[in-house]
């Protein structure tokens, strides 16, 4: 399968941020860098919210470390993380579970709905930029409240690593020239 333009854009996005330390390679470093600054966005979510995340991040970067250091040296280079869109299924667990992980940090009140603040602060520590922030906010079209369902936004995560698919909330976050 051939990934889609926009899928191509937002997984170069993703390698950009993921990579935390800025060193070119995404190594277990760079996962406990942004786990920590994600963890730390939403101050009032409980502990085991929290908890949950963190670990998330850790399978997630465990997997993609597994997966995709084709050549062993402990590190994913940005032409190893290409072939991230080439077997979406082998990464669609850690995936799922990071995208429920982190829609939950947003909801410190469990009423299953995300406010436009959590959102904002945990997409400005994962590293997106503000304008791109505040347009998928408003693309999921946001109730009287200014909030949107944990659900929508899960299901929005999940859309994103999706090779197949373009013309979705999540290509909002990509920058235009
Ligand atoms: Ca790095
Ligand atoms: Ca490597």
């Amino acid at each position: 399968m051939v990934p889609t333009t926009e899928a191509t854009d937002r997984i170069e996005l993703v390698f950009s941020l993921f990579d935390a330390d800025g060193n070119g390679y995404l190594e277990r470093a760079d996962f406990d860098l942004m786990s920590n600054r994600v963890v730390a966005a939403v101050p009032a979510a409980q502990e085991a919210v929290k908890d949950r995340l963190a670990g998330a991040f850790r399978r997630y970067g465990e997997t993609l470390l597994t997966e995709l250091d084709a050549n062993g040296d402990g590190r994913v280079s940005p032409e190893e993380f290409t072939s991230v869109v080439l077997n979406p299924q082998r990464f669609d667990g850690a995936v799922d579970e990071f995208a429920e992980a982190l829609a939950a940090m947003g909801d410190p009140d469990g009423d299953g709905f995300v406010a436009r603040p959590e959102f904002v602060a945990l997409m400005i520590a994962i590293g997106f930029a503000r304008p791109n922030i505040e347009a998928l906010f408003e693309a999921f079209g946001p109730d009287g409240q200014d909030r949107v369902r944990v659900s929508t936004w899960a299901d929005a995560i999940r859309d994103y690593y999706r090779p197949e698919k373009s013309g979705i909330a999540g290509d909002h976050l990509v920058p235009r020239p």
